[in-house]
């Protein structure tokens, strides 16, 4: 399987996140890539493919033009503005409000915001672009002729609407590659977002829409972040309706349970009938997880991997979460052997 990697996601590196009222070192740091790129090494599957450049009219598909050209100056305007520290927003568009963007950058960050962990730096605009052309390179070797593909992504997407950044996600990387498929000639795409969190961005982007099934796995919303979206009742609207699928689960879940939801997910995915799968791939389901609530063990991510090739679908891996460092690798790499091994 290709590897589609740059160290341009290096640009992006926060030097905090505010968690429990603290700054502390973002969970989301660039040497989660070392982690997976050894463990790739170590079992011979590092093919890396460098991306292609960014191709703007793919991602402009997906995300809003204003949402677009204010990732891409929000930094500049920050600066020059006077400020020192990294972008973090002071006040949002609540309920009741005004849903208008103003024109000082202190108001464009919260409008544009879902949720203030995630800080933009100088080099962040630079490091999502390379994300997400990371992830449409790995979607054309797919239109080509591949079986699959990993995009190692970074930063991760799923958390980004059309036109909201939060959660470590600025350009949502899987999405902009389901639209090329679509738009490279596959009638239908299937989304199966295994990440600890719901993919509230994907689910959004597609909700009224029938050529995109959305399935995800997640800690329930009641008790996880992003704790405004993935709850069961939520299955489309529209045209979409009957095309979204969650599958929140509660604090303490192991393989089993996990398991049997994957497999109901499954089940959504091949009655479908997709002509290609992308997969959300988070492995923050592990059971050290430092944000996270599931049990999963490392053996269980092979597992996984193999029943998802039982789908027998040309398939996209997009890298989402994962903040148990020393086992990332593993656990990603796992789902890949699992994958191949099938
Ligand atoms: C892509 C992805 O996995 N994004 C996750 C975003 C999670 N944002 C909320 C983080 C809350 C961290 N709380 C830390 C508690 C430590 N015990
Ligand atoms: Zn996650």
């Amino acid at each position: 399987m290709k590897v589609v990697f740059t160290d341009d996601h290096r640009l992006h590196f926060a030097q905090g996140e505010i968690s429990g009222g603290e700054f502390v070192t973002p969970f989301e740091r660039p040497s989660r890539m070392e982690y997976i790129l050894r463990e790739l090494k170590k079992r011979r599957m590092d093919t890396i493919v460098p991306p292609e450049p960014l191709d703007m009219k793919a991602v402009a598909r997906i995300h809003d033009r204003g949402f677009l050209k204010f990732l891409e100056t929000a930094w500049d305007e920050w600066t020059k503005a006077g400020y020192r520290g990294e972008i973090v927003p002071t006040g949002f568009p609540a309920r009741s409000m005004q849903q208008r963007c103003p024109k000082h950058i202190d108001g464009k960050v919260g409008y544009y915001i879902h949720s203030v962990e995630t800080c933009i730096t100088a080099g962040t605009w630079a490091a999502a672009c390379a994300s997400a052309s990371v992830a449409l390179t790995a979607q054309k070797l797919i239109t080509g002729g591949e079986k699959s593909a990993f995009a190692l992504c970074r930063p991760p997407g799923h958390h980004a609407h059309d036109d909201l950044y939060g959660g470590y996600c600025f350009l949502n990387n899987a999405a902009i590659a389901t639209q090329a498929f679509r738009d490279s000639g596959a009638a239908r795409v299937a989304i199966l977002d295994v990440d600890f969190h719901h993919g509230n961005g994907t689910q959004d982007i597609f909700y009224d829409r029938s050529d995109v099934l959305f399935c995800s796995l997640h800690g329930e919303p009641e008790t996880a972040y992003p704790y405004f979206l993935g709850y069961k009742d939520e299955t489309g609207a529209g045209k979409g309706e009957g095309f979204n699928f969650n599958y929140p689960l509660p604090a303490g879940s192991g393989y089993d349970r996990w398991s049997k939801a994957l497999g109901q997910a499954c089940g959504k995915i091949k009655s479908f009938s997709p002509d290609v799968l992308v997969v959300s791939l988070g492995v923050d389901t592990y059971e050290k997880d430092p944000i996270s609530y599931f049990k999963l063990k490392s053996a269980d991510f092979r597992d996984y991997g193999a029943r998802i090739a039982k789908l027998k679908l040309p398939t996209l891996f997009v890298m989402e979460g994962g903040y148990a460092i020393e086992a990332i690798g593993v656990n990603t790499v796992n789902v890949l052997e699992g994958f191949l091994n099938a």
